[in-house]
């Protein structure tokens, strides 16, 4: 595994990008394929390629304990440590997912069956929480993009939103109403056509853990974390901007857009930099989370500051 990981990493500086992609398809599906061998040794000293540029050079990949083992997930408590102490209780298979509003393919999908279409490969993003701190995950996964070319999307649809299960019994977190259940999240149309919104099924060429939104849950790189819901049981396309979760909790706190932007504070704290979990020292947060060659052109003309 992890010689064959090395062997993509050199592949990717000195092969065509096409077939480098290819190689990194591959890769992952061996590592499916490999299924629960080795995955912890390599994570915290081997640098990664990322989809996009890499100002600061040295991301390396954060560590599967820290990945699986420090997250948000409030529908199983608010500690770091507690979804994956608790989301146990979540039962991610079977799974259906719904398909609603102004789209062509309306309908109840088999978790199964909606992903089946698509090459699952592996996208190494940079994961920024508006709380300040980051991580470097090996996501595994397809492009949202390709999921709503084949929904076919009505020319009403300029929304799209996702919304996480509703089921307090799989999901204890829900009988406490520290937010609005379910949790709900949404892009712009063109935002969630953007090739690097990944629909993400797995990390570390496993399936999802549960603590990390399983089966199926969104990751927006550019974004802060809270923009990628997890364990999504619906999408529904939208004429109108979706109520999303933490907009109606804080709305002067969190904005519908949630771009990664060290420029614009939030009103609590500074996000000018971050910490890398691993790392001793903070970082300077990029805009856009470093991704901005391929986002900054869904913005053109917008007042981020306004837009937050
Ligand atoms: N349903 C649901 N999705 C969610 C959250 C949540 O509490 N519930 N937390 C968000 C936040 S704030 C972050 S930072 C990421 C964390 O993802 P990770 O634990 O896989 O790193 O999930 C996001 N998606
Ligand atoms: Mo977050």
């Amino acid at each position: 595994m992890s010689i064959g990981r090395g062997n993509s990493i050199l592949a990717s500086e000195i092969t065509p990008e096409h077939v480098y992609l290819n190689r990194r398809q591959f890769m992952a599906t061996a590592g499916l394929l490999a299924g629960g061998l080795a995955f912890g040794d390599f994570s915290s000293r081997q640098a990664f390629p990322l989809a996009g540029p890499r100002p600061q050079g040295d991301d390396k990949l954060t560590p599967w304990k820290d990945v699986t083992g420090y997250n948000n997930f409030y529908e199983f408590g608010t500690g770091k440590g507690d979804p994956k102490e608790n989301a146990h209780t979540l039962r991610p298979h079977p799974w259906s997912v719904e398909i609603v509003g102004e789209v062509g393919k309306p309908g109840t999908y088999d978790f199964d069956d909606l992903i089946r279409p698509f090459t699952i490969e592996e996208r190494v993003y940079r994961h920024r929480c508006v709380e300040g701190w980051s991580m470097v995950i090996p996501w595994m996964g397809f492009p949202l993009k390709d999921l709503i070319a084949r929904l076919e999307p009505t020319s009403r649809a300029k929304y799209v939103e996702f919304v996480t299960l509703l089921d307090p019994e799989q999901m204890p977190g829900q009988r406490r109403r520290i937010l609005e259940w379910p949790y709900v999240e949404g892009l712009r149309l063109d935002e969630a056509m953007n090739p690097l919104t990944l629909m993400v099924t797995g990390v570390y060429g496993k399936p999802l853990p549960n603590q990390n939104g399983a089966p199926l849950r969104l990751h927006v790189p550019w974004k802060y974390g809270f923009k990628s819901g997890k364990s999504l049981v619906r999408i529904r396309f939208r004429e109108t901007q979706p109520q999303t979760t933490w907009n109606l909790a804080a709305p002067r706190e969190y904005g519908f857009y949630a771009n990664v932007n060290p420029h614009v504070d939030h009103p609590r704290w500074s996000q000018k930099r971050e910490r890398r979990i691993g790392e001793l020292f903070p970082r300077d947060t990029e805009i856009f989370n470093g991704y901005g060659d391929q986002v900054a052109y869904l913005y053109e003309g917008m007042d981020l500051r306004v837009h937050f």
